[in-house]
């Protein structure tokens, strides 16, 4: 007892710490209008999602998602809170020409990101509401033969600044051959169009064969075949399932004989969720946050060029740079102070002397 210090408690206490402050995920849902992604959206978190709200008409569940919407829910489950953003987008395709679809998308994650840079370098930097998108799902079509151009062009436009989970939609379309066949086209053409999606961290060596096989596994459904539906149909008197029903049987979305819906929410939800936020805080937020500062750097030397004196916009400038960057920005504005001072003084002196040669003559 002796050698006993209390630093064991470590993990209890941090774990006690982040279950008290709680956890923000969120969630965006793109790709072409029509596979389903706001109905997948429903199925991924409609009793909690949807709890508060009236039922959809039949009318209302069909319609195309025209803008970019968030659905904010709290959940709660044996003390731990996750407050989880969905952000439903509208699917692209109907337009002449398709090209740089992907920007709204773009723009949506900069802003998110923008304004936690904000926060971060504001006052209250302890309660930041942490809105950053950090996870993608990205819907493939399950008629095409792997992607489709558009779906190269918009993954490639959005890879450094999010993690992509792609996915394959309707998968109750195909037969499970053709699904794996699918999915082995669309894992090569993502190698060979050198697609940066996101990576399943590797198994440590002495985790148990049980959850190394779970972890390949895993790694093999890649993207993930999904059914959704927002309709729960009576299988038997007692059994009531998500799915979609056929005259000639019943796509379940939760039958991991039929898709990998369960999967795909097992690994947002219970396995992998930390590792998406901290791909995102260390990979794609440090990216742009490192392109920011460069392009203040850059407009600092800019003003230095033009000897301009301290703006109003230099300082909000000052305001959103880290502290290093601030010190050398007020280093350099306080060099040019001096010198435009010693001008002043020689402009003075000169004025001094001038106007005693001018009472020496009077
Ligand atoms: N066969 C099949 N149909 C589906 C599936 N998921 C959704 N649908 C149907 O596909 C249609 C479009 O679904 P939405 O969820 O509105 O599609 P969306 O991707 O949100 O479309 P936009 O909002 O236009 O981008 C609806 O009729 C859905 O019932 C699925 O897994 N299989
Ligand atoms: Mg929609």
């Amino acid at each position: 007892m002796d050698n006993y210090v209390g630093f064991a408690t470590l993990p209890n206490q941090v774990h006690r710490k982040s279950v008290k402050k709680g956890f923000d995920f969120t969630l965006m849902v793109a790709g072409e209008s029509g596979l389903g992604k706001s109905t997948l959206v429903d199925s991924l978190f409609l009793t909690d999602l949807y709890k508060t709200r009236t039922l959809l008409s039949a009318q209302e569940r069909f319609m195309k998602t025209l803008e970019i919407q968030k659905h904010e829910v709290d959940i709660e489950e044996r003390g731990v809170k996750v407050k989880l953003t969905v952000v439903d987008t509208p699917g692209f395709g109907d337009a002449v020409d398709n090209s740089e679809c992907w920007k709204p998308i773009a723009e949506y994650i900069d802003q998110q990101f923008e304004q936690y840079f904000r926060d971060e370098s504001g006052l209250n930097r302890k309660n930041i509401q942490d809105s950053r998108v950090h996870c993608l799902l990205y819907f493939i079509s399950s008629l095409g033969h792997g992607l489709r151009p558009l779906d190269v062009e918009f993954m490639k436009g959005v890879h450094e600044k999010v993690n992509i989970v792609p996915v394959i939609a309707k998968a109750d379309t195909l037969t499970p051959f053709e699904v794996q066949r699918l999915k082995q086209k669309i894992r090569k053409e993502i190698e060979e169009h050198q697609i940066n999606i996101y990576q399943f961290p590797d198994c440590d060596s002495d985790e148990d064969e049980e959850f190394k096989q779970q972890d390949l596994a895993l790694k093999q459904s890649i993207p993930f075949a999904v059914i959704s539906s927002n309709t729960v149909i009576m299988e038997t008197k007692e059994k009531a399932v998500r799915g979609r029903q056929y005259p000639w049987g019943i796509a379940e979305v939760e039958n991991a004989l039929h898709c990998d819906f369960a999967k795909l929410r097992n690994m947002l939800i219970q396995t992998h969720m930390q590792d998406l936020k901290d791909v995102t805080q260390e990979v794609h937020y440090e990216n742009y946050r490192a392109h920011c500062i460069q392009s203040m750097t850059r407009v600092g030397a800019k003003d230095r060029s033009s000897r301009s004196k301290l703006s109003r916009q230099s300082v909000t400038e000052l305001s959103l740079l880290p502290l290093a960057d601030t010190e050398k920005l007020i280093r350099e504005k306080d060099e040019e102070l001096r010198r435009m001072q010693e001008m002043l003084q020689k402009m003075q002196k000169q004025i001094q002397q001038s106007q005693g040669e001018q009472s020496d003559t009077l």
